[in-house]
């Protein structure tokens, strides 16, 4: 992949933001989430790719676009593998609370797990812990090996945890160990990077969240020299078919680094929608600008970069049509 690409992949999850930002607050997720997923598409047809969403909105027949199997760009570039999330956190957004982002992940064709979407169990670290921790490794384990990674007693370490009854034995099993939990209420990408950011004060991300959210931060923590280890979650046998379908027969594998995201690239890019501790979200700034804050890597040359744009609105009203704040 060229590392021009890097570049034209913020623009995607930039205008993706910018068109969500617009529903920001209004109670509506759906809304939010088509008008990012019409930006993200649009945007990324200008892009010299062949791509192919492996990670998207959902099967041919549920999605109108940026479904698992559609091609993505201008076909004169090269083949990729493309993973979209255009609204990470459709509820918080429609809420108008912290961490919506807007994500996507490209690696070279066949590189990003085919995952259905289904749950996942998951377990994050940063850069320091990583290639010390296993998924099977009871909590308790886990903390004393992240704690002495990151150079913190136990009492001082952070466990972010999606806030659903399902995870009520890992918090159980977090406070007993003397740590601290930090429950969210959704986004479940964002969480995992943030192990790998030392100020966001989080060190281990763990439990049941999206598969496709789970190969996406996998790509995210590649970049950052960070480690997931996973296990699809099916509940009944039509997600243990569509496994099938996709060509994974056994469920209970565990998924490594490799098995998430293979090969010697990928690049990784977010822009905030609402406010969080990764990115500030889409400011509004009058007269038709608006500031976005992404994050972009690519895995080839650790390139870590933070880039504020400002936006003249008037020149992406086609992108972002149909968003509220565009007459
Ligand atoms: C998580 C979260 C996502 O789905 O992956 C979650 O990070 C898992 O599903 O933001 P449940 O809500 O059923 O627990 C999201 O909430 C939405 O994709």
């Amino acid at each position: 992949m060229d590392r021009e690409l890097t570049l034209e992949v913020v623009r995607v999850t930039e205008v993706a933001a910018l068109a969500a930002a617009g529903w920001m607050g209004r109670g509506k997720k759906n809304e939010a989430d088509g008008a990012a997923t019409n930006a993200m598409r649009a945007m990324f047809d200008t892009i010299a790719i062949n791509g192919t969403v492996v990670i998207g909105e959902g099967e041919m027949d549920e999605a109108p676009m940026l479904y698992i199997g559609e091609k993505l760009g201008n076909s004169s570039g090269p083949e990729v593998d493309v993973a979209v999330d255009p609204l990470e956190g459709t509820n918080i957004l429609a809420q108008g609370l912290p961490n919506a982002l807007a994500v996507v992940a490209i690696a070279d064709r066949g590189n990003l797990l085919n995952a259905p979407d289904m749950y996942m169990e998951k377990i994050a670290v940063g850069p320091r812990a990583a290639g010390k921790i296993h998924i099977d490794d009871p909590l308790e384990k886990t903390l004393e090996i992240v704690a002495k990674a990151n150079n913190k007693r136990i009492s001082e370490c952070t466990v972010m945890v999606l806030d659903r009854e399902r995870h009520q034995p890992i918090i159980d099993a977090v406070r007993r160990a003397g740590a601290r939990v930090r429950l969210i209420g959704d986004g479940d990408v964002g969480s995992a990077i943030y192990t790998a950011i030392p100020d966001t004060g989080v060190d281990l991300c763990v439990g049941i969240g999206g598969a496709p959210e789970g190969v996406i931060a996998a790509v995210a923590l590649k970049c950052l020299g960070g480690e997931m280890q996973a296990r699809l979650w099916p509940e009944d046998d039509e997600d243990r078919a569509r496994c099938a379908q996709m060509g994974i027969t056994d469920c209970s594998k565990i998924l490594f680094m490799d098995d998430l995201v293979k090969g010697d690239d990928a690049i990784f890019a977010a822009t905030g929608v609402t406010d969080g501790e990764l990115l500030k979200g889409v400011r509004m700034l009058g007269g038709d600008l608006a500031e976005t804050h992404s994050l972009v890597m690519r895995y080839k040359n650790k390139t870590i970069r933070w880039i504020k744009a400002i936006h003249n609105l008037s020149c992406k009203a086609d992108l972002i049509a149909g968003t509220p704040y565009i007459k």
